[in-house]
């Protein structure tokens, strides 16, 4: 297996999921800033020009955080990455879906890339406005959501990685997290295979 990630990307949520696993799995690291993801070399591989992309081992591409989490968790099931019982597993798959699909795609894009949401130049400023009120309502909600949790559904699960990235991206814009997600950044980071993941993107 294979991850083509960008440091500190969304692709780091499936990268901590690499390395709770334990099994060999190679790195490939693309700079979005350079737009190596736009070239030849990686859309031959992901037409999407996306990170997370796992390359399994016999060639075949996964995209989409969700689908490789889900992957890799049935995959591996010793690695208990996968939430057990019918409530855990429904609310494990809303935390990912709000989190890549409203607070990612929604909010984070916006401040990210707002020419993709702008009509014009002048309105990029807006844009990032809106992006930002988008992450910050969806990680009150989430912070009500994981309440004095350890973890969000359980054991540590698929669902901790998801979480993971965007209080990564929250706390790295210097903004305090709020009280719960901020407890449980820190109980990721308490982990080794967090640890390995942070100091092999070069944030540790
Ligand atoms: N829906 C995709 C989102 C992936 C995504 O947007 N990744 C970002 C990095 S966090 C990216 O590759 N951006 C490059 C671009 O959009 O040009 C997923 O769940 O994997």
């Amino acid at each position: 297996m294979k991850l083509l990630y960008a440091p500190g990307a969304c692709s780091i949520g499936i990268h901590v999921l690499l390395e709770e696993i334990g099994a060999p799995f190679e790195l490939e690291r693309v700079s979005l800033r350079d737009g190596e993801h736009l070239k030849e070399g990686f859309t031959s591989r992901n037409p999407k020009a996306k990170v997370p992309t796992l390359i399994r081992d016999d060639g075949s591409v996964l995209t989409e955080f969700p689908a490789i989490a889900y992957y890799l968790a049935q995959s591996f099931p010793a690695a208990k990455l996968w939430p057990e019982g019918l409530e855990a597993q429904t609310r494990a798959l809303e935390i990912i879906d709000y989190v890549v699909a409203t607070i990612h795609m929604q909010g984070f894009s916006r401040m990210f890339a707002p020419g993709k949401f702008a009509p014009s130049a002048a309105d990029a400023e807006a844009v990032k406005k809106r992006g930002l009120e988008i992450f910050e309502t969806g990680l009150t909600l989430l912070d009500a959501a994981l309440g004095g949790k350890d973890y969000a559904v359980g054991p540590f699960s698929v669902a901790d990685a998801a979480l993971f990235y965007v209080e990564f991206w929250r706390q790295s814009g210097k903004l305090p997290l709020p009280a719960h997600l901020a407890a449980h950044y820190q109980r990721m980071l308490a982990r080794p295979a967090v640890q390995r993941v942070m100091k092999s993107e070069g944030f540790a």
